[in-house]
């Protein structure tokens, strides 16, 4: 006769079973992030994940790892397209110097807001993610960051006072619009950027609040000048083959969480924007507008920056532009 111990150590066991069946069936996925984990992107990154294994009943478990702990910001595209990680997120403009389409959200004064951004990605929508899928990608999910202003170590009231300044660049656009203004951009990834900025390698930097506030760079800069230039974003890539190897319900699942993550993650984006501001001057910075001289010679780059665009991208880029204007 059993004893009720050995029963209990018998249920105990076929539980432990069952849960060890339902793991080996699950697939593991490496997420990896650019951008710090207390960044808005990385939490949403985290809320993606989770109901990703709630929508797929476990069977898909996102282990996400910010700050380009598992692959740097700049190896991560390519770590997904190869397959060497089976989903990643990732600035979609650093990846304009191997497609300039991909440069779509990165051209100055075309979309100043969040709902013009959006405009814009619904009229770029298709196209871009035509061309992502050449390149053995699947695009779940995008995301803005807020508008892009220049951060400075020195009151700065036109370009008369930005010759020689050592620029950190994100990506080939936003070296162009640092040469026009005749800095010298040096590409560093926002990971790296406080300690670029604590040694000297780069003085000046555009970016959003958000990235000022993530990297504390009220420790060595002091005047951020708001632009509004752009809002680019950042997407979350799955690698085609293994999209293209889960069942239509299991994309499904996968393709609702992402597109509730994707409208969260744009709401918390500008919820956040002048809060970030705010905690830039709480930290001793001064925020103000762009003097009207310096930003009519930022309008006058971004305007050939966009016609640059165009003739570097081709019809599809100007098919972009002639939607967005359209509607
Ligand atoms: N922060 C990122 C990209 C855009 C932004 O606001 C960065 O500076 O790298």
């Amino acid at each position: 006769m059993k004893t009720l111990t050995h029963k209990l150590s018998t249920a105990a066991a076929s539980v432990a079973l069952a849960i060890a069946a339902n793991a080996a069936s699950a697939e593991k996925w490496d997420m990896p992030m650019a951008y710090a984990a207390s960044n808005f992107h990385s939490e949403m990154g985290v809320v993606f994940a989770d109901k990703v294994r709630e929508y797929t009943g476990g069977e898909i478990d996102i282990t996400v790892h910010p700050g380009g702990s598992l692959f740097k910001g700049g190896e991560i595209k390519r770590a997904v397209q190869t397959g060497q990680a089976p989903i990643g997120e990732r600035f979609m403009s650093a990846h304009a110097n191997e497609a300039p389409l991909l440069g779509w959200d990165n051209v100055p004064f075309i979309a100043t807001n969040y709902a013009d951004n959006e405009k814009l990605w619904a009229a770029a929508k298709d196209k871009v993610n035509g061309q992502l899928a050449e390149q053995n990608l699947v695009t779940l999910y995008t995301c803005a960051w807020p508008g892009q202003g220049f951060y400075f170590k020195k009151p700065v009231a036109s370009s008369a006072d930005t010759q020689g300044v050592k620029f950190r660049s994100y990506n080939t656009a936003t070296a162009t619009f640092a040469e026009e203004l005749g800095m010298i951009p040096v590409q560093v990834e926002a990971a790296e950027l406080s300690q670029a900025l604590a040694t000297g390698v780069a003085e000046a930097f555009i970016s959003s609040g958000s990235t000022g506030y993530d990297r504390k760079v009220w420790e060595t800069l002091t005047h951020y000048y708001k632009v509004n230039a752009w809002h680019p974003r950042n997407y979350v890539m799955v690698n085609k083959g293994v999209w293209d190897g889960l069942s239509a319900d299991m994309q499904a699942s996968v393709q609702k969480a992402a597109d509730e993550t994707g409208v969260a993650c744009n709401a918390k984006s500008a919820s956040l924007a002048d809060w970030y501001f705010e905690q830039l001057e709480a930290n001793g910075m001064v925020v103000e507008d762009a003097a009207p001289e310096f930003l009519a010679e930022l309008q006058k780059i971004g305007a050939k920056m966009q016609s640059d665009w165009v003739a570097e991208a081709g019809a599809d880029a100007q098919a972009i532009l002639d939607a967005y204007n359209a509607n």
